[in-house]
């Protein structure tokens, strides 16, 4: 299954933001290597959920470094936030669009100006199975004790088809 989501994820970053598992400096946030994320994941990841196919690091949560792990189920996509290798904290459901196709890709990113980021998770769906899939893209925050969904940044950012665009899109 999970080779299965990595290419899934892989054909639908062709041309988009870039390879899997690169290191980049942007927004002060690495993503980490693939060949490091079982020790990082060991033990967190619970019966039914597969990893999706990166996993993030940065300033995002209650630490500088928080791990963010995004997974797919049987009920859907979920993430949690991941403190110094062991405490869990889960993201608040997904919406429910129908069927969970993939995680295209997510992108930490300030969409309020406040020099804090915020995570934009470009995934999709599809109605029916066999129709096309759309992105209902999502939006999480870090409130300070919790993560929250920010459902008006939500329709703001819910087409959009890549990580750079919505990058973009909070520039200016
Ligand atoms: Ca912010």
């Amino acid at each position: 299954m999970l080779m299965f989501f990595m290419l899934v994820g892989c054909s639908l970053l062709e041309g988009g933001s870039g390879e899997r598992w690169p290191e980049h400096p942007s927004h002060g946030v690495s993503i980490i290597k693939e060949n490091q994320a079982e020790n990082a994941l060991a033990g967190s990841l619970r019966d039914g959920e597969v990893l999706s196919d990166r996993l993030w690091r940065g300033p995002f949560g209650p630490v500088d470094d928080t791990l963010v792990v995004l997974t797919q189920g049987s009920t859907g996509f979920g993430g949690y936030g991941l403190v110094k290798g062991e405490e869990r904290i889960d993201f608040p459901p997904f919406p429910d669009n129908g069927y969970a196709v993939a995680i295209v890709d997510a992108v930490f990113v300030d969409v309020d100006g406040d020099s804090y980021s915020e995570m934009v998770v470009l995934a999709t769906w599809m109605k029916r199975v066999g129709e096309a899939a759309e992105h209902n893209n999502v939006v999480f925050d870090w409130d300070g004790n919790g993560f929250q969904r920010l459902p008006a940044v939500e329709e703001q950012v819910a087409q959009m088809a890549s990580a750079s665009a919505v990058k973009q899109f909070f520039a200016d």
